[in-house]
């Protein structure tokens, strides 16, 4: 909690820090009621630090026990202690300092730091939990290298694990045993780990390109034992692609991970002792979806990237995150596009940036993807650091090529091993190694907002040419109101009558022998730019921004028919599945104005007609049908909102759903045909064939139980019968939304009755409760907060239940009293106290108030209501007072 008003810290800031650390050795004695931490850290005076400058050491909620300096007892008068800082102001230039503290892990609800989750102790420390645990500078620059002792009573503590390898078991006297770790890599503290409990290990092991036998553990509750499958195989598929793409080897020779229920996020990249929720590990085809296949994969594969980029190469200051978290996610997504269809992968991250990221960027928290200043660093693992972050890397990737690019990431990762290093090491190595200068890009790193294109086309029959003209620009945002120039790579093609054209650039020479001349990335560096092509027989279709190719906005004043042609025709994946989402945004939008104007409702009938014409195509990727078939998100919609400024939830959610109807009409027994013909009797299998043609059987059955009453039992035989955890969640969801009351309820009593010992369906069963957008939903939710399986410590729960609500249930949550953000709020004031990080990362939804014209205000109070409180962890104050600002 805070005591005085919250400091800003700036990049502009960094200093280099004064002392090294040079080993650290900890031993933690756990108990029940409090755990004692003794520290023996080795410092030296860096060069370039005065020679008066105080040694700093961070610590917060510790009780210090006793503090010496080569042995000699420091006295209260030899140091101070206050603003969560431990200065000792004489300290020679080489010594050992020794430290007692005395910690309460039980009652560590923040969940950062050492803390209890149930009968486990484990840590958490990125970004600055360390300080938590032990007096430390505990700064990503300082490396060190650790021996982690830890002693625990033996029968109900067996397992003790901490970081690197085993070296010593001891059996102590009164029940208790002793454990000693010691990793050879230096690391930052925020990659330091223990973990204390009665777990059983799932084993397997992994040989390295160079012959090195690694031992792979997975510890979790013995009830668990049977879950560990697919994140083991996720795990040795992410070792062997990151030796064959990014020529990285595993460097020790065990690696562990630990399934936990209470965490804060995902999962923490620990140097070779990964921590993970256990929704994010754990996974059979009885309770797991195929989402739930793919994000676990992706996440194994994620922490385990960052063993290079991330802690082998290391951040110097929390301004850098994105140094190592956009190029370990845009490696993720190499892995994942690689494991199962690019394309597909391809249009979920596109999508998740244009709604999120895209909406981030418009509002009161805007920051770049290298930010210039922070209150609270946790409040910045945010879809900009992460997503923008990695779309920039992709950028890079582009520029450069495949094979340009990985002789910039050998040289970064050769250059700089063992170091904390910035953003800019990062592109320096990049420039060295390609020769390509990367100037005018930088300013992806330091400028938010999102970049417009406005794109206009020109084709002269006579010189047979075509001409595309572009313009850029960037709105302002909080603090930057004066955008440079951005270097946009531009990748697109022209779609002529017979498929897509081969291109040439006016006086440049045909190029017959390029494998695929019909597809071209453009530089856009300026604020206007012409770009002729030459030998255009006829007039084309412009095929845009190809693959995704920039995080930006573009528009192009495409016609409906243009948008079918692009949709059954275009030879990308993606700018097909991005002129259905085109088409699908304009039907929307102009039933919308219909409703808001009380006109006649009718439904430009094209929309259906193409995505008729998708679906009966049998030749095409299931999964891609099946996200081309339903129109955009509601979230996507309101970020696009049709008046500047003004999002009416109502009615956006009433003509998206005539829309989904309207294609459900076009062709119902081909909707009937293609969900039957999709029907399986194969084995469960998380492959990509599989999961496509389960969300296109999904969405088949969606779209008709939507449009008609007559086939909810298609959904109740679904759902009853169902053999994996993906086909039921759809038809309960299915029955939930439009089955009517009773059906609804009876849905979810028997799923409840089913799954109750389940602890991560209880999840999926709050989560669909929770975005259900039948009226009603502030008391139901209201009612499952009292439900015994709902706990406000667990993070899980409160993202399955509060989160869901505020983020996927807009009619529900902006309902015209208010009582929608008014339950938030109240849940957000708990919180404050529990668990700060969770408190601020729910915020986001009342962040963007000044969007809703209608209820914004009562959006406002709330914010006000909460910045009025004088007890604000500096997580949530950052947050309120950045969007009332
Ligand atoms: N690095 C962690 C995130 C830590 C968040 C701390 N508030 C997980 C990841 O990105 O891999
Ligand atoms: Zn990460």
């Amino acid at each position: 909690m805070r005591n005085a008003e919250p400091k800003t810290i700036y990049l502009k800031d960094y200093q280099a820090p004064a002392f090294a650390v040079l080993s650290t050795a900890l031993e933690f004695e756990l108990g029940e009621q409090y755990t004692i931490v003794s520290s023996r850290l080795e410092l030296q005076r860096s060069q370039g630090a005065g020679e008066n400058a105080p040694l700093l050491l961070n610590g917060v909620d510790l009780e210090l026990l006793s503090l010496s300096i080569d042995g000699r007892e420091l006295t209260p008068d030899d140091y101070s202690y206050g603003d969560e800082k431990l200065t000792i102001a004489s300290v020679p230039a080489r010594c050992v300092l020794q430290c007692r503290t005395k910690i309460e892990p039980q009652n560590n609800s923040s969940l950062e730091g050492l803390y209890r989750s149930r009968d486990l102790f484990c840590t958490q420390c990125e970004a600055e939990g360390f300080r938590k645990i032990t007096f430390f500078p505990d700064r990503p620059d300082v490396m060190s290298v650790y021996t982690v002792t830890i002693e625990a009573e033996q029968q109900r503590f067996p397992v003790l694990l901490s970081n690197g390898n085993l070296v010593d078991t001891q059996l102590l006297s009164g029940g208790r045993h002793r454990v000693t770790w010691h990793d050879p890599f230096p690391k930052p503290s925020y990659l330091f780990a223990l973990v204390a409990g009665n777990l059983v290990s799932v084993d397997d092991q992994f040989v390295t390109k160079s012959g090195r036998i690694v031992d792979l553990h997975i510890y979790v509750e013995e009830k668990d034992s049977g879950k560990c499958a697919h994140a083991m195989t996720s795990l040795k598929k992410s070792m062997a692609w990151d030796e064959q793409v990014f020529g990285r080897e595993y460097d020790l020779d065990v690696f562990n991970i630990v399934a936990v229920d209470d965490f804060n996020m995902g999962a923490m990249e620990n140097k070779s002792l990964n921590i993970f929720n256990s929704s994010c590990v754990l996974a059979t085809p009885e309770i797991t979806t195929d989402i739930g296949f793919q994000r676990i994969e992706a996440i194994v594969a994620h922490e385990y990237f960052h063993n290079w980029s991330g802690n082998r190469v290391t951040c110097r200051d929390w301004f850098q995150l994105s140094l190592k978290e956009g190029f370990t996610v845009f490696r993720d997504a190499l892995f994942s596009a690689d494991m199962a269809s690019a394309t597909v992968k391809r249009v979920e991250d596109a999508s998740l940036l244009r709604t999120a990221q895209f909406a981030e960027d418009a509002g009161p928290m805007a920051h770049s993807v290298r930010p210039d200043s922070f209150i609270e660093i946790s409040n910045f693992y945010t879809v900009t650091v992460y997503e923008k972050g990695a779309e920039v890397v992709r950028m890079i990737y582009t520029l450069l090529g495949a094979e340009k690019f990985r002789a910039g990431s050998d040289l970064y990762f050769e250059r700089h091993d063992g170091q904390a290093v910035t953003c800019e090491d990062f592109v320096t190595a990049m420039e060295d190694a390609s020769d390509i200068d990367l100037g005018q890009f930088r300013r992806w790193y330091s400028q938010a907002g999102t970049p417009q294109l406005e794109v206009s086309g020109h084709y002269d029959a006579e010189k047979q040419q075509y001409t595309l003209d572009v313009q850029q620009s960037c709105p302002p945002t909080p603090g930057q109101s004066e955008k440079q120039l951005f270097s946009i790579p531009l990748s697109i093609g022209l779609l002529g009558d017979a498929g897509n054209l081969p291109l040439t650039l006016a006086g440049e020479q045909a190029d017959c022998e390029q494998s695929d001349n019909t597809s071209r990335v453009l530089m856009v560096d300026k604020s206007t730019q012409r770009f002729v092509f030459s030998q255009v027989p006829e007039p084309p279709i412009p095929s845009l921004l190809r693959g995704f190719s920039a995080p930006v906005r573009l528009h192009y004043p495409y016609s409906s028919a243009d948008l079918c042609q692009l949709m059954s025709r275009d030879g990308d994946g993606f700018v097909r599945w991005d002129a259905a989402q085109l088409l699908g945004v304009r039907t929307v939008q102009e039933v919308q104005l219909q409703l808001l104007h009380d006109g006649p409702i009718s439904v430009n009938p094209l929309l259906g007609q193409a995505c008729a014409g998708v679906l009966a195509d049998e030749s095409l990727d299931p999964a891609m049908v099946a996200m081309m078939l339903l129109p955009p998100s509601e979230n996507y919609l309101a970020e696009l909102s049709i008046e500047p400024n003004s999002v009416e939830v109502h009615s956006l959610h009433k003509a998206r759903m005539l829309v989904q109807q309207a294609v459900a009409d076009v062709d119902a027994s081909l909707l009937q045909h293609r969900y039957k013909s999709l029907q399986s009797r194969q084995a469960y299998e998380p492959s990509a064939q599989q999961m496509g043609e389960r969300a296109l059987k999904n969405a088949c059955l969606e779209l008709l139980v939507s449009a008609h009453p007559d086939n909810v039992p298609l959904a109740q035989a679904q759902f009853n019968g169902a053999a994996n955890m993906t086909d039921q969640l759809a038809a309960l969801r299915c029955l939930v939304h439009y089955g009517g009351d009773d059906c609804a309820e009876q849905a979810l009593a028997d799923f409840y009755q089913q799954w109750r010992h389940e602890t991560l369906v209880i999840n999926q069963w709050l989560q669909i409760q929770a975005s259900n957008p039948r009226p009603s939903a502030v008391t139901r939710v209201k009612a499952l907060m009292q439900h015994a399986d709902f706990d406000l410590c667990n993070p899980n729960r409160v993202r399955a239940l509060i989160g869901a609500f505020s983020s996927n249930n807009p009619v529900n949550f902006h309902q015209s009293d208010g009582a929608g953000y008014h339950l938030l709020a109240e849940v957000i004031v708990a919180l404050n106290s529990i668990n700060p990080q969770i408190a601020a990362r729910l915020l986001t939804p009342l962040t963007r108030w000044r969007k809703y014209t209608g209820t914004g205000s009562l959006m406002q109070a709330e914010l006000q209501r909460l910045a009025d409180r004088p007890d604000l962890s500096r997580d949530v104050y950052e947050v309120v007072s950045k969007s009332l600002g």
